[in-house]
């Protein structure tokens, strides 16, 4: 049944899964990959990359996943998903829905190759020509902010998510500390920063007010609350920031309970995205349906991949709110093609961050897709376009990295 109509064992045409493998590297930062392999020898690659928990969703994949693809249809993608959905019996979370994402990836990505067609003609063809992206820039100061901001338009780009230090704050979410980009998960055990919201309820409109007025009001801005506010403290900030008509206020408070979000929209019109950390369409399900965000920001790798993406995007579309995918580096660049070859198709597509992989990440995964003027564009080789080095890959072994946590100021736990 479950393989019954492909062509016959070892024929360029023979579908059946003959192997799956999940490779673990670490070139500057964690990333799992499951590889695919079909009787014709088609090869197709998915991202099961959860920061900090990498190695829970390699072994849900090599203990639980695998064993259960061998001999099946690579092209029955729809009914694997609902098999490895259904089938676990324990539904969503974070480690089950990656898992599921990187299988599900990695077919589509099967699929392109063996019709010889991009990703983005398989989910129905291109709507637009370019895929608008935004970058991250921070500074320790509104300063350094700004000229980091000058710096990104300088280099092209149309929207740029802004952070900053806060006054009396060591590690502030979201500046980088070293001359590479910002990274969060950086040692083996927590790093302990500290959290205060007086300070930086007060700083944040002041280093929108700057920025409009160093940079215009063509410029799209974006800024990253990352689940540090109350309710009413979010409705303050997204009040506060107006005048200076952000893109998008990110997490502004934790979005487990959707009635924060009905405070925010009475006192704000400033457009709210939220939705990196769900796994589920059940996750996004309130929030949409109560009108209660502009963008989604669940993404493929931690949203049970492109089957499931596309029923998120159309419920979605039907509330007028428009995709806005995570696009952090703990994303590997699988996700990443595979992302905008979505982004490229999507109707409702809003826009799509992109947190630039360092060099040796970029060389382990080979890629098709280019910047240019302010957008990605997916390239037109088959399936998502991105490969994986496994040779480059072995040289760099797992290092065990966890994300920080936040404190307040007297030591109690916060949300990071
Ligand atoms: C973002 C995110 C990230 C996350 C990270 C966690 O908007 O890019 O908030 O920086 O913190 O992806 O692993
Ligand atoms: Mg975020």
């Amino acid at each position: 049944m479950a393989n019954s109509d492909t062509a016959p064992q070892g024929s360029v045409r023979d579908r059946r899964i003959v192997a799956a493998q999940v490779i673990v590297t670490c070139p500057g930062r964690n990333f799992v990959t499951l590889k695919v392999e079909t009787g014709a020898g088609v090869v197709g690659l998915g991202d099961a990359t959860l920061n900090g928990r990498e190695l829970a969703v390699a072994a849900y994949l090599e203990h639980h996943v695998v064993p259960n693809l061998i001999g099946r249809d690579a092209g029955r993608i729809e009914d694997l998903w609902q098999f490895l959905y259904k089938g676990a019996y324990w539904r969503r979370g974070p480690v089950t829905m990656t898992a599921i994402a990187a299988v599900d990836v990695a077919l589509w990505d099967i699929l392109g190759k063996m019709a010889g067609l991009p990703l983005y003609q398989l989910l129905g063809g291109r709507s637009r020509d370019g895929v608008l992206v935004y970058g991250h820039a921070s500074g320790r100061d509104i300063e350094e902010a700004s000229a980091d901001v000058g710096r990104f338009i300088s280099l092209g780009y149309r929207a740029v998510r802004a952070q900053c230090g806060v006054p009396g704050l060591a590690k502030p979410y979201g500046v980088t500390r070293q001359k590479n980009a910002y990274e969060p998960a950086e040692s083996e055990l927590p790093l302990e920063t500290e959290w205060s919201t007086p300070p930086y309820l007060d700083l944040v409109p002041r280093l929108f007010e700057r920025l409009r007025s160093d940079h215009g009001r063509q410029i799209e801005l974006l800024h990253d609350a990352h689940h540090r506010l109350t309710p009413i403290e979010a409705a303050r900030l997204a009040r506060d920031l107006e005048p200076y008509r952000l893109f998008w206020l990110e997490d502004a408070t934790p979005a487990e309970n959707p009635e924060g979000f009905e405070l925010i929209r009475r006192h704000s019109v400033t457009p709210l995205a939220v939705g990196e950390v769900f796994n589920a369409i059940w996750d996004c399900r309130a929030l949409l349906e109560r009108q209660l965000i502009d963008y989604i920001r669940t993404t493929i790798v931690h949203g049970g991949g492109i089957t499931h993406l596309r029923r998120i995007a159309d419920l979605a579309a039907l509330h007028r709110a428009r995709t806005g995918f995570h696009g952090a580096t703990d994303l590997s660049p699988v996700t990443m093609g595979a992302a905008l070859h979505f982004d490229t198709w999507v109707p409702n597509f809003g826009i799509q961050e992109y947190m630039q992989h360092s060099e040796q990440t970029l060389e382990v995964f080979p890629h098709d897709y280019v910047f240019r003027d302010g957008h990605l564009h997916c390239g037109e080789s088959p399936g998502h376009g991105v490969g994986l080095d496994e040779k480059l890959a072995a040289r760099f072994p797992y290092s065990p990295k966890q994300l920080p946590v936040a404190r307040l100021t007297d030591g109690t736990m916060w949300d990071w």
